[in-house]
């Protein structure tokens, strides 16, 4: 039975691949200028990121399979990336956007990305991946839509809304990175919460009174999960992250740090304006802004106390994340294991956990996945890779199991190999919840639970109806664990969302390796690919 499964999964892997020609679906393009510019988001000055002179950025609209063809300008006086957030640049790590696979578009220099939004759905942003950027701004929403011959599991929206939201520091983006982070000094907290680049009753998303609409829900922010919610509507719970799911009605959503979903709101109610309302999570202050939502004939503003955000606090928080299931007969591209709903009856091949860590190192806090902190080195890992430059990085450089030891710095590189099935045990020992997330990849959020993750825990896992995602979180002092389908070769990022985090070392790359170096498996070094660090002067293609 299972052995017939996976035969069916390869035949139709082969199929996909003979079928799957990058030049047969539709181009978009676009042309990006990234420029500084002044916002005033908490109503101080900020010296933001814009592109194309928005803040937040512009919005991606695509279609499954689409090639997307973005043109990056960079006109900042420091280098630049922007990378994808769940977009899975399928056998293209090429293109993600990460400083370990990518070299920095130069100050005054461009580079073209090009992305197929391969077999894929649903709600996703981008953001700048160096330099602490993010906190100026240089995100924007992606939307990609189903084909128009595949059914969506509800009928047509009347609109369709991006919410990015997330907290915000009054400090500039530089100042929070030289004054704080690379001298070892945690941030300090942040000043507030946008949506969508505004502060209080900054923005407002105009509806019409017994029409149905879509909100996409981001948090974009750096430190916080947040919770959403709309003054006297209820939320119908349809996408997470590219999965859709059983459409439950929630009062309030937590959306951890990356996390993105849809809901649809029916504005059935009495014709005014009500709040529409992001509040921090799991914060010793809670951080509170609102938006409005306007009915289009409404005369009356929006009144009324602010609706609170639950007042419970994890055990909530983590019954709401176990409601989020896969509706299994909703139709729609999948996740691997490809065109199967049995995630749950395949054996992993083995077991990773990893644990987080803040240890001091040469008297700065830093933070670290199994006690390694990650440090960036001189050249992207996958060129190294590529062009067999020693010394860069070493596959192996970071255990698969937490050691206990002190942390120490590495640039570090895990192994796995190609369709390797496996499964992740986070498993958070701190006070403060997180957020992981894996390039490249979807994978299925088996359980989550308080204390130490055991064999016996699978006992408790979901293996029927779990969403598959790209970003998860892990509640303090508990374990999140997830099966996930390594069936993407390339290197790719596996990240704290925390923007502290990261940049202060909570991640390190998986090399996902076929040593049959096909391109089948990956696609060869894009032509315009830039070349920095012990890469320069090498060709991107044979001489
Ligand atoms: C699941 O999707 C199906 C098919 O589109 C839809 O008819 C159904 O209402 C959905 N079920 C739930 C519980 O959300
Ligand atoms: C679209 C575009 O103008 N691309 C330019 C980017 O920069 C290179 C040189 O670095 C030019 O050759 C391209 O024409």
């Amino acid at each position: 039975m299972r052995d017939s499964k996976l035969l069916s999964f390869a035949i139709f892997g082969v199929l996909f691949l003979v079928n799957g020609v990058i030049g047969e679906d539709p181009y978009r393009f676009f042309t990006w200028k990234v420029t500084y510019g002044d916002i005033y988001p908490l109503g101080v000055k900020q010296r933001g990121i814009l592109i194309n002179g928005q803040f937040p950025g512009p919005q991606i609209d695509a279609v499954t399979n689409d090639n997307l063809v973005i043109s990056v300008f960079n006109y900042l006086r420091e280098p630049f990336l922007i990378s994808w957030d769940g977009i899975q640049q399928r056998r293209n790590s090429w293109q993600d956007g990460n400083f370990g696979t990518n070299c920095p578009i130069p100050s005054g220099r461009n580079f073209t990305y090009k992305i197929q939004v391969k077999d894929q759905i649903g709600s996703f942003f981008y953001f700048p991946s160096l330099k602490f950027h993010k906190a100026a701004g240089g995100f924007g929403g992606i939307r990609i839509w189903s084909r128009p011959k595949i059914p969506v599991p509800f009928p047509n929206p009347a609109g369709d809304f991006t919410v990015l939201a997330g907290d915000w520091f009054k400090t500039n983006h530089y100042i929070l990175r030289r004054g704080y982070l690379d001298r070892g000094r945690a941030l300090p907290n942040p000043d507030g919460i946008l949506i969508n680049g505004r502060g209080w009753n900054g923005y407002t998303f105009t509806v019409d009174q017994g029409k149905t609409y879509r909100f996409r829900i981001s948090n974009v922010g750096l430190t916080a999960s947040i919770n959403f919610r709309i003054q006297g509507h209820k939320m119908k719970l349809v996408e997470v992250e590219g999965s859709h799911t059983l459409q439950n009605m929630y009062d309030s959503l937590d959306i951890h740090l990356g996390q993105s979903l849809s809901v649809l709101v029916t504005a059935n109610q009495p014709v005014q304006d009500y709040y529409v309302v992001v509040s921090s999570r799991f914060t010793r202050r809670v951080l509170t802004t609102t938006a409005v939502l306007h009915y289009s004939n409404s005369r009356k503003g929006v009144s009324g106390p602010i609706p609170w955000g639950p007042t419970t606090q994890i055990a909530w928080s983590v019954s709401q994340a176990r409601s989020i299931r896969w509706n299994l007969t909703a139709s729609g591209p999948r996740p691997n294991p490809q065109g199967s709903y049995h995630y749950g009856l395949i054996k992993p091949a083995r077991t990773i956990m990893l644990g987080n860590s803040a240890p001091w190192i040469n008297g700065k806090q830093r933070y670290a996945v199994n006690s390694v902190s990650y440090v960036q080195p001189d050249t992207p890992l996958k060129l190294a890779d590529h062009f067999n430059i020693q010394g860069v990085f070493s596959v192996g450089s970071i255990p698969t199991n937490p050691t206990g030891g002190s942390g120490y710095l590495q640039t570090s590189v895990m192994h796995a190999n190609f369709r390797e099935y496996v499964e992740i045990v986070f498993q958070n020992w701190e006070d403060t919840v997180q957020s992981w997330h894996i390039d490249g990849h979807s994978f299925f959020v088996m359980g989550m639970e308080g204390g130490q993750w055991t064999p016996a825990s699978r006992a408790r896992y979901n293996f029927r109806d779990t969403v598959a995602r790209s970003t998860t979180q892990v509640y303090p002092r508990a374990w999140t664990a997830i099966y996930i389908a390594l069936d993407n070769v390339g290197m790719w990022n596996v990240r704290s969302q925390n923007w502290e985090r990261q940049y202060l070392g909570q991640q390190f790359y998986l090399r996902v390796y076929s040593p049959a170096h096909s391109w089948r498996d990956e696609y060869p070094i894009p032509r315009n690919a830039l070349l920095c660090g012990r890469a320069r002067g090498r060709h991107t293609r044979p001489l």
